[in-house]
């Protein structure tokens, strides 16, 4: 096992794999900008490392400078946590280079899910069911004309190099396939500097549903169900929940165990996630995330596990602490996240903390790194807690969820805790009946500035 792990990230997040390391018995280095000397993060860790100036790419993103810390303090790993560099495979290789381990997947596995076409035809390969569409890229306008024909309208155009709704566009007829591919094509150029896409059918009121895999790295995998994470906004996350309000347990263990088997059979090591568009009973692949993900807790507290841990673990070469005969489903968890933005626009709102009170009691679980007098800057992510809740059923998760958001206090600065509570008034979110475009229908009807 390691003896000091390396953090290469900030908020909530470097918190939480913290609190792993300390629990393992293993030390921890935080690594921070010039903008987040007083971060929690800095406090809480072993030791800490300053590592350039406040912009993320000059210090959560410099590779040298990061490689650099690891040497000063003799961190022999590095956890990526989410976003930065969680999901560079270039950054995986220059780790490794130097001897250190990535706490996370390899390289190859990060490279071939980053590329859509390539994850899709790995994925179907495997026997993960895919969204209908082209076989692989598509070179011209003609072509994709002929490809709509064939799976007919309404299809959607999306950039081999993107995710996260970026270079995607809808054709709804062959009317407008010309304007739409050509606007992906460029978005992918710009954006990512490919401008290969690909072509879907376009499924009209799915809901996302994603499996949390985890791979030992040795041809053993396990599945721990899914998560709905339906209610978005601009491709942002903002509650989401497991098990799916939908989904059957034969469902969860047919999805679950192809996604299992997918993973083992390529040997991915450690946490993963299988992104689904789930209409009409049927699962269609659509993206896989080879990180740790903000919306993890959840999963852990309907499993009882520690998915950190188990990174951690089996990036050291050990095995998995359980099996897929250990993972049962206990109750029912839901996650809000809660940011520093201002309603009803969301507009980013940092700026100094002048009241915290984290809620508490059985089933609740703060994940921040805010405290009284923190001032949030203004230089990252927008995510300023995470509040998951855990019942025994989902009604009792949304009761849970209902008491703690009338306990927390955040004074000081705006953030989305007033969304949550009038969410719960809506008797779609407590029967959980919503899809992936619910949100931005709720936000227009209700929220949306008067002219
Ligand atoms: C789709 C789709 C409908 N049909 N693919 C959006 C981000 C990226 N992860 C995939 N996305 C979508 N792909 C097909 N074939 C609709 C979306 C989509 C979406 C997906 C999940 C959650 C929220 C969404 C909001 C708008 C569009």
């Amino acid at each position: 096992m390691f003896n000091k792990i390396l953090i290469a990230n900030r908020g909530e997040i470097a918190l939480r794999v913290i609190r792993a390391c300390r629990e393992m018995g293993i030390k921890s280095v935080a690594v921070h900008s010039t903008a987040d000397s007083d971060a929690m993060h800095v406090r809480m860790a072993d030791e800490s490392v300053c590592i350039g100036p406040a912009a993320g790419t000059a210090s959560y993103l410099s590779m040298p400078a990061i490689i650099a810390a690891c040497e000063i303090t003799g961190a022999e790993a590095i956890h990526p946590g989410y976003g930065f560099l969680s999901e560079n495979a270039k950054f995986v290789q220059i780790v490794e280079d130097h001897s250190l381990v990535f706490i996370g997947p390899t390289a190859e596995h990060i490279r071939i899910m980053g590329d859509k076409i390539t994850a899709k035809d790995t994925m179907k390969d495997l026997g993960v069911p895919c969204v209908p569409g082209s076989d692989g890229g598509v070179p011209d306008v003609n072509t994709a004309k002929k490809i709509g024909a064939e799976i007919g309208y309404p299809v959607i155009i999306k950039a081999t190099a993107g995710g996260g709704g970026r270079g995607m566009k809808v054709a709804k007829t062959e009317g407008e396939m010309e304007q739409a591919f050509m606007t992906a094509r460029a978005e992918g150029k710009a954006a990512f500097g490919n401008d290969e896409v690909y072509i879907e059918k376009y499924l009209t009121t799915p809901r996302h549903i994603e499996i949390q895999v985890f791979g030992d790295g040795k041809g053993t995998a396990v599945h721990l169900g899914e998560r709905d994470c339906s209610l978005q906004r601009r491709h942002q996350k903002v509650f989401e929940e497991a098990p799916g309000p939908c989904i059957t347990p034969e469902e969860r263990e047919k999805i679950g165990k192809i996604c299992a088997d997918a993973v083992a059979k390529i040997n991915y090591i450690g946490a993963g996630t299988i992104e689904f568009l789930y209409e009409n009973g049927e699962f269609y692949f659509i993206e896989m995330n080879t990180r740790l993900q903000v919306e993890h807790p959840v999963t852990e507290s309907i499993f009882g596990v520690d998915l950190v841990r188990e990174q951690i673990r089996v990036a050291s070469g050990l095995d998995m602490s359980f099996g897929q005969k250990d993972l049962t489903i206990n109750g029912h968890a839901i996650e809000v996240r809660i940011n520093a933005e201002k309603l009803p626009n969301f507009a980013p709102c940092p700026g100094k903390i002048t009241a915290y009170h984290a809620p508490g009691g059985l089933g609740v679980r703060m994940d921040s790194a805010i405290y009284d007098g923190y001032s949030i800057p203004p230089y990252y992510d927008s995510l300023i807690g995470k509040l998951i809740v855990h019942g025994r059923d989902r009604k009792e998760a949304l009761a849970r969820l209902y008491g703690a958001l009338s306990e927390i206090i955040i004074d000081g600065i705006d953030t989305t805790i007033p969304l949550f509570d009038a969410l719960l008034r809506e008797e779609d979110i407590n029967n959980g009946s919503y899809n992936i475009h619910w949100l931005e229908q709720w936000l227009e009807k209700n929220l949306a500035e008067p002219n």
